[in-house]
């Protein structure tokens, strides 16, 4: 855990020096080797990576915009994860989805800067898993901005109506954007949203890889032993602005000063060097940690960019036969009508 967690952390420092690179002196979103919007993790390590333990290469897991924390716990392609928000050719959706669309067939991992869009996919892994008779289940991340999105609630009454092999892990970072939770949930402890559907709800409390894992591994067994869907809740903290560039005028310096006091990263070393882990141990972590990090970084760096001329490929799924491209690509019913 403690390496996934270390790795995504020094990822997104690395990613944040790439991306100012060319916005500045005034904050040009489009200009330098990242444009477009950068969602950053760092402080949400401790769900990636302590649910991700649990789960092998065939579980799907889907994320939301903040995604790098939970990709590299998932296993996800450093090299090409890079490619892809860097808009590289052999980037995983050849550049073509950036930082909120990461697609990584090899680990079943995908995202969506859609808030909530992953639930709905992750209950059709589900279904998918229960028809071909498997034990692979699925994880829904999301944020507690997503949770009285009505693709959250009528996910979570689909699994359980249909006892499917899935777990919803709500990320509580008491902000959507500049909105703080109070203000627009009426819960304060968002695994309540469970009782509804008469299934398990937990909240840990703290920014404790080690209690996630625990209840991770409950949750991630119950769905693996066809007992059904389960809802986790973690309290997470946001260490940066909700996107690079936020100026955040509307948050606290006490409640910024308080998301670092609480640093996972820093909680998770603790406990290690309490239980015996030596620094070196720890340091060698580190190092190897940075050099994947840096070896990524370097070989995205020196990837081809995307043809234009192949800007429309891979778009769209090839048309149904009879469709020709003179005719609109729209689904046909049998009486011939085309809603
Ligand atoms: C359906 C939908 N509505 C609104 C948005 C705009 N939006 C992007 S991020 C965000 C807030 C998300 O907050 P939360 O789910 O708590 O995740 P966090 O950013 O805190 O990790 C919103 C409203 C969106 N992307 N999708
Ligand atoms: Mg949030």
């Amino acid at each position: 855990m403690y390496e996934a967690m270390v790795t995504a952390r020094q990822y997104e420092e690395r990613l944040q020096e790439e991306y100012l690179e060319g916005k500045q002196p005034a904050f040009d979103i489009s200009a330098g080797p990242i444009p477009g919007e950068l969602h950053l993790a760092a402080g949400h390590e401790a769900s990636g990576a302590g649910v991700c333990q649990h789960l092998r290469d065939d579980d799907t897991v889907t994320a939301p915009h903040r995604p790098h924390h939970i990709a590299v716990a998932k296993g996800v392609d450093l090299k090409r994860m890079t490619a892809e928000i860097f808009g590289r050719e052999t980037g995983l959706s050849k550049g073509k989805g950036g930082h909120m669309h990461l697609f990584d067939p090899d680990v079943n991992f995908a995202c969506s800067g859609i808030i909530a869009e992953g639930c709905p996919p992750a209950v059709g892994a589900g279904l998918a898993a229960k028809k071909r008779n498997t034990d692979s289940v699925a994880v829904a991340f999301l944020g507690e901005g997503a949770i009285d999105q009505g693709a959250f609630l009528e996910s979570l009454n689909l699994a359980a109506v249909q006892n499917l092999p899935v777990v919803f892990v709500v990320e509580d970072n008491d902000w959507a954007i500049s909105m703080p939770k109070d203000r627009v949930t009426d819960v304060e402890n968002g695994a309540r949203r469970a009782d509804g559907f008469d299934m398990p709800g937990t909240r840990v409390d703290a920014d404790d890889a080690v209690a996630v894992y625990e209840a991770a591994r409950e949750a991630i067994g119950r769905a693996r032993d066809w007992n059904g869907p389960s809802l986790l809740e973690v309290q997470v903290h946001r260490r940066m602005g909700h996107f690079m560039g936020d100026p955040e005028a509307y948050r606290s310096d006490e409640d910024k000063a308080a998301a670092e006091r609480r640093d996972s990263i820093d909680r998770l070393e603790s406990d290690l060097q309490a239980h015996g882990v030596d620094d070196e141990t720890i340091e060698d972590l580190r190092s190897s940690a940075r050099e994947r990090v840096e070896e990524a970084i370097e070989w995205a760096k020196e990837q081809p960019e995307p043809e234009p001329a192949d800007a429309h490929e891979d778009v769209f799924t090839n048309p149904p036969s009879g469709v020709t491209d003179n005719e609109p690509n729209v689904a046909k019913t049998e009486t011939g009508g085309d809603d």
